[in-house]
Formats: structure tokens, sequence, C-alpha cells
């Protein structure tokens, strides 16, 4: 597949410590993602990193909730959310990004769930379904229309961001072996994502 031109982008989200081993949101192989991210960031002109970003006293950590523990489900004002241990919290070393991570190529650092009474799982709209990032915005305006995303997770931020670049108009892939879920186990989300037209691809195969 010919990628690396310049309406391709390569969006990388969430690599960040508290998503890797050791860190507070630890997702399994989370680090095994670095390298070959690294590696297609200097085949793609055009590299965005999102970058998971709360207040310590975020609605979805389950701390916020008496009585609740993370992983439980719980209703918000706008619908299901999941409840987490805190993590990314604004200023700590668990929200820097993974120290190995080539930070050099990015054109642009979203960040995004800064605000405490919604999370944020996708890149492009917040989980009120309503309050946009204005990535989409950004791409459009730089004539981005071929979105490639990795990084962490799979099954949460990953998975969504793909989902809404599809539905927002965009073409959109998500690269395999260069990104990780939360509960390996589940394949709900790949099933959505094929289902929405989103495809999967291999580094090797972009870098061929
Ligand atoms: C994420 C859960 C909570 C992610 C972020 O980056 O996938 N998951 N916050
Ligand atoms: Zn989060």
């Amino acid at each position: 597949m010919r990628t690396g031109g310049e309406d391709d982008v390569l969006v990388v989200v969430d690599l960040q410590r508290d998503f890797c081993p050791g860190g507070a949101l630890a997702v399994p192989g989370g680090d095994a993602v670095v390298a070959p991210i690294n590696r297609l960031m200097s085949h793609f002109r055009h590299v965005i990193l999102t970058q998971d970003w709360h207040p310590a006293d975020h609605s979805s950590f389950a701390a916020e909730h008496p009585g609740r523990q993370p992983f439980e489900l719980i209703r918000m004002s706008y619908g299901e959310q999941r409840l987490w241990p805190a993590h990314c919290v604004i200023g700590t070393p668990g929200a820097e990004f993974h120290p190995q991570l080539d930070q050099t190529r990015a054109e642009l650092i979203l960040r995004k769930g800064f605000r405490r009474e919604v999370d944020s799982y996708s890149a492009f709209v917040e989980n009120d379904h309503s309050t946009q990032t204005g990535l989409a915005g950004y791409l459009r305006e730089r004539g981005l229309r071929r979105v490639f995303v990795a990084g962490l997770a799979l099954d949460y931020c990953v998975g969504f961001s793909a989902l809404d670049a599809r539905r927002l108009g965009f073409e959109a892939w998500v690269i395999a072996d260069a990104t990780r879920a939360v509960d390996p186990g589940d394949s709900h989300m790949k099933q959505r994502l094929a289902a929405a037209g989103v495809a999967s691809v291999t580094s090797d195969a972009l870098l061929a």
C-alpha cells in the first residue's frame, strides 16, 4: 500500500507512561508499540500525537465515585462510562509520553480529557458525543484525508478515534502491530471497526 503522501497522517494515540507496563492503567504489551511507531514516523510526512490529559479529580476516576471500583460501568449524564484508576494526571510523570517515543516529528500534540465532567476516548469528539476537539477541522484545513491510527489502547482511544475518523468522512486504518488492547480477549472493537469500514494494516505493509 502506497502511503506517506501529502494527504496521509499518522495519528499516535496516548503512547504515555501510564498506559505502558508499570503505569497506572497498563495495557498488556503497551510498550511494544513504540518501536514500530518510531519506524513509521519517518515514513509519514504528517504525524500527530494525542495525549490523555486529566485533572486529578477527573470524573472517569473510580476514586471520585465512593463505593465504586475501577473498571465498573456507571451512568453519567452523557451515557455509560467506564471507571478507571487515576491515570495521565496533568503534570505527572504518568502523563508523559513513553520516554523512547520519538516526539520530534509531531506537527501537532492534541490533548484530550482535560474537562473534569467528560471523558474523551476519541481524538475527535468527547464522550458526550458533541464536544469537538478540533482535530477534524485541523485535518480538513490541512488537506489530510487518510488517517492511520496507532498507539493505545485499541479497544478505547485508538478504536473510537478510528471510528470517528470514518464517521467524519476520512479514510481510516488501524495499524495492527502498532496498537494493543486493554482487554486483548475482547474482539468487540475489532468487529465494530471492520463493520465501519476501518481496515487493519500492518506497519510492514505500510513501509514496503
Ligand atoms: C484510554 C481509558 C481511559 C485510552 C484513556 O487511551 O485508550 N483508555 N483513558
Ligand atoms: Zn483517560
